[in-house]
């Protein structure tokens, strides 16, 4: 095993809903990190995991009538299964609740405990229950409510330890600003103005309120509070103060830690605090991501928003989801995941970039030559430039991911295949075949071709690992042809390399379909989703009222009582119905869109509220005189009916 180690992490996940894109996003992005360390030939460390204490487990595990342990064993056994669909590697799986990362977490409280930094105090102030967060005031929503999920906020007192955040300020600020700890760097000057400059505040690390989480060892009415167990994953994964065997010594510090934007706090402040508290080697980089969002809107199982990454892998497969998702997010930026744009990724540089670029590499070294080449050579006058591009590419695939800047690599090798395209383009082979004294120019094309998909591939196989084996087999390349160190020589297949013609790489996808099917799909999940979130869960819609008027402007509207004497469908329309009021002023007609959703005899003989003094219309060549007042509902309409006993003609106010 190789001296140069590499540790990686992504955050430990709650196991609160099943995982979806987003938590995907991290989790293969760390992989690919992941990969490239291990083709670069570091002994590498890649941990992942779950986060499984904490009321809102507790309260969702009691809903559901299971244990705690029962409720997140499941989703763990789903976080797990993705993970394997996606082809994830990692070396370690936490669970918060494992044992040994129990005993970690209580030697840590313990020892932050006997230096000082922990000690008993109360805490007070405007509580989310649902967040299980308490607000300052200046952190409430404009309308004093919680900030995240905008229900109302309690006052709240709670016994509880707390973390002396203050020593660490300046080490911290010099940490954000002066080193490359945090990428992009660019992120620190919000967090030193938001949160060091106005002071650091002690941070709750204990509740006495909820059971499932890990006791206190010297006061057992406290749990420990969120993250100082989270957080501490990462060390006592490497055996740090637990009977685990230590690795510690070998993998920490970290070299990355990859998280979203939403927990950078916690990791560019709370984190180094707590191991500077602890007097151990700070982390090296903590790589922030934004969110990957839809419509606007975080990406999230409870929000329904989401197309199931087992789906999407089951139709495109799980390398066209990888390149897709690490295509699309820039470090630091969000990005908007739409089904269009992925398809339409999908299409151009898989299947008719890197696919075609294969398969008519293959095929043309099929009929020309019958799948094995001649050793005989001309050279083009393309050659030298194709040949500078593809070995140039690793300098710069190094070059982002010593960054962890995976899009940059993926741009660089996808310019690369760009760059072989043109070069069939330019050469023709098709037209060299037609002339057998071009056959060695002809062979000569083809070899380039096969070694720069040889080098593309190699490079592209951390990001992509299901499908490059494959390419290598069409090629005519052994493992040995795809190491890192063959990936900056040009020339390493043998000279008359036999070529396998295999199946298509990418399919090319019929958009409108796919776009219609998937939409299909994700309705089906929103209504799924909604039906299925508890009360604690469901959120609060934004309802966005119209300008306001006065007491005055409503007085010009006039809501009337009316009843339905008869009521006839309008020919020649779908939609309408004729309905005759009895309106207490000599009857009316009014003409109504809820055919679809009523029949004439569900409203002879109701009482309806209707506005009398709207303008008369013509719909469909019938006068209406008003409107019928009804709601939207999800699948429908409703018409707003009256109590029998309300007379008619009476007004609204
Ligand atoms: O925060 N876009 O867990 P969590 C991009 N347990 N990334 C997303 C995402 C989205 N829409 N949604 C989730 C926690 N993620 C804590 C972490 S670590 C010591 C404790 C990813 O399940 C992203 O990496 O809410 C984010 O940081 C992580 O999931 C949070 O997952």
């Amino acid at each position: 095993m190789s001296d140069k180690t590499f540790y990686i992490t992504t955050p430990i996940y709650y196991p609160s809903g099943n995982p979806h894109i987003g938590h995907c996003y991290t989790t293969v992005a760390c992989d690919s990190i992941a990969r490239y360390k291990r083709m670069q030939g570091y002994d590498v460390r890649f941990l992942t995991g779950t986060d499984e204490h904490g009321l809102k487990i507790e309260q969702k595990a009691k809903e559901k009538g299971v244990t705690p342990k029962e409720y997140v064993d499941e989703i763990v056994g789903t976080f797990k299964k993705l993970w394997k669909y996606m082809n994830v590697d990692y070396d370690q799986f936490i669970r918060t609740t494992d044992d040994y990362h129990v005993e970690s977490v209580q030697k840590i409280f313990k020892k932050l405990y006997d230096k000082g930094y922990i000690y008993k105090g109360e805490y007070s102030g405007k509580y989310c229950t649902p967040c299980e967060s308490f607000w300052t005031d200046s952190q409430l929503d404009e309308n004093g409510c919680c900030p995240e999920c905008h229900r109302e906020v309690t006052f709240a007192k709670e016994e509880s330890y707390f973390f002396k955040m203050s020593p660490f300020a300046d080490r911290i600020e010099k940490l954000l600003t002066e080193t490359d700890y945090l990428q992009p760097k660019t992120r620190a000057t919000e967090l030193v103005n938001n949160f060091i400059k106005p002071g650091l505040e002690d941070l709750c690390v204990s509740r006495t309120t909820f059971k499932w989480g890990i006791p206190v060892t010297f006061d057992d009415k406290h749990v420990v509070y969120v993250w100082i167990d989270a957080l501490s994953n990462y060390i006592s994964a490497l055996g740090y103060e637990n009977s685990r065997p230590d690795e510690f010594s070998k993998y920490w510090p970290a070299d990355v830690h990859m998280v979203a934007k939403d927990i950078m706090r916690f990791h560019a402040i709370i984190w180094p605090a707590m191991l500077m508290a602890l007097d151990l080697p700070l982390p090296k980089h903590l790589a922030v991501h934004g969110w990957i969002t839809f419509n606007g809107e975080k990406m999230s199982k409870s929000l329904g928003n989401v197309v199931d990454p087992f789906v999407l892998g089951e139709r495109y497969g799980c390398d066209a989801i990888r390149y897709h998702i690490l295509r699309e997010m820039a470090l630091g930026a969000d990005s908007s995941f739409s089904n269009e744009i992925m398809i339409n990724r999908i299409n151009s540089d898989l299947a008719n970039g890197l696919g075609n670029l294969v398969s008519r590499t293959v095929a043309m070294a099929d009929k020309y030559f019958g799948g094995t080449l001649p050793t005989e050579r001309e050279s083009t006058d393309f050659d030298e430039d194709l040949k500078s591009v593809v070995i140039n590419t690793i300098k710069e695939v190094d070059e982002a991911m010593n960054q962890n800047k995976i899009k940059q690599a993926l741009e660089s090798i996808f310019k690369t295949v760009d760059r072989a395209n043109k070069y069939i383009d330019e050469t023709e082979p098709w037209k060299l075949g037609k002339v057998p004294e071009y056959k060695a120019k002809l062979a000569n094309v083809l070899y380039n071709l096969l070694e720069s998909i040889r080098i593309i591939s190699g490079l592209l196989s951390p990001f992509m690992p299901s499908t490059m084996p494959e390419v290598w087999n069409q090629i005519g390349a052994v493992p040995e042809n795809v190491t890192y160190d063959k990936l900056s020589v040009f020339g390493v297949l043998p000279e008359n390399v036999s070529v396998h013609k295999g199946a298509i790489l990418f399919p090319r996808i019929d958009v409108e379909k796919e776009i219609e099917e998937l939409n299909n799909i994700i309705k089906q999940n929103m209504e799924k989703a909604k039906s299925n979130l508890s009360e604690s869960e469901k959120p609060v819609e934004k309802i966005e009222l119209a300008p306001e008027i006065t007491i005055d402007d409503f007085a010009k509207i006039e809501i009337r009582v009316g009843k339905v004497l008869s009521c006839e469908k309008v020919k020649k329309s779908k939609k309408l119905l004729c309905l005759q009021l009895d309106d207490g002023m000599g009857g009316r007609q009014v003409v109504s869109g809820i055919a679809q959703y009523y029949k004439p005899e569900d409203l002879i003989g109701k009482k309806v509220q209707f506005i009398a003094n709207l303008k008369p219309v013509k719909l469909c060549g019938m006068e209406s005189n008003g409107m019928i007042c009804a709601v939207d509902v999800p699948d429908g309409c409703k018409v707003i009916f009256v109590d029998d006993d309300v007379p008619v003609g009476s007004k609204i106010r």
